[in-house]
């Protein structure tokens, strides 16, 4: 049985979106997991793993830290049910990875960093506070006042994946993969922590979300959220 460290906010919300890069993976391979919370501020939970940040995973002997390397151990361990397709595919959803990580999920951010704050196991609350004010630069009660120009900002990073997902129903083509894995990630993670809808019902991008929250007999739908 694999093991995942991840975040646990308040009501038992899973809200560390690198960690549904890893349970949505693990799903994809069709592995059976068992879940750990551990808070924000609790470093010496994951200690063992050498690193400070979730996800972790302990697959019988071996523990893995960071969702990219995570998403490398399974598919080389367990290569049905492939995550990258191949060497090729492999380095594009590198690409991908870290297109995503420095453009949407600051842009996804700026939008809903205070509602993650109302929601973090009260321990993390000051720790979580002086980690993103200094992220974003600028208090959450100003990220508040600026929500409607984070969301226009949002949309504008979003805008290849809106033409791409006009042509094609996933990221990685006529089937979900990593990539698409990778995006719904900032999603979900909007999903669970914010009550801030991010996309406009006739955006490509929201018909995609509903397929995605549908894979795995709703894996990703039937959880606590905001
Ligand atoms: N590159 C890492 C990033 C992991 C990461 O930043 N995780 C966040 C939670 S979503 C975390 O543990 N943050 C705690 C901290 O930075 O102190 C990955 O992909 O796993």
């Amino acid at each position: 049985m694999i093991v995942l460290w991840e975040l646990e906010g308040k009501g038992g919300r899973r809200y560390s979106l690198f960690s549904w890069r890893t349970r949505m993976a693990l799903r994809h391979k069709g592995l059976a997991f068992e879940t750990r919370p551990v808070r924000m501020s609790d470093k010496a939970a994951i200690a063992f793993s050498g690193g400070g940040t979730v996800p972790v995973i302990k697959d019988a002997e071996t523990v893995v830290r960071d969702s990219w390397a995570i998403a490398e151990h399974l598919e080389r361990t367990y290569p049905e049910k492939p995550l990258f397709g191949g060497d090729i595919g492999r380095g594009v959803t590198h690409a991908l990875n870290a297109w995503v990580d420095r453009s949407i999920v600051p842009a996804m951010l700026a939008v809903i960093v205070a509602d993650i704050h109302e929601r973090v196991d009260p321990a993390d609350d000051a720790f979580f506070r002086q980690m993103m004010e200094k992220i974003v630069r600028a208090t959450l009660e100003e990220t508040r006042a600026s929500r409607d120009q984070a969301l226009r900002r949002l949309g504008s990073a979003l805008a290849p994946l809106q033409a791409t997902l006009k042509r094609q129903p996933f990221v990685s083509g006529a089937q979900p993969a990593y990539a698409d894995h990778i995006l719904f990630s900032v999603f979900q993670w909007a999903r669970v922590m914010s009550p801030q809808e991010v996309l406009a019902p006739e955006d490509p991008l929201c018909a995609w979300r509903e397929r995605m929250l549908d894979l795995f007999d709703g894996f990703a739908r039937n959880v606590p959220v905001a």
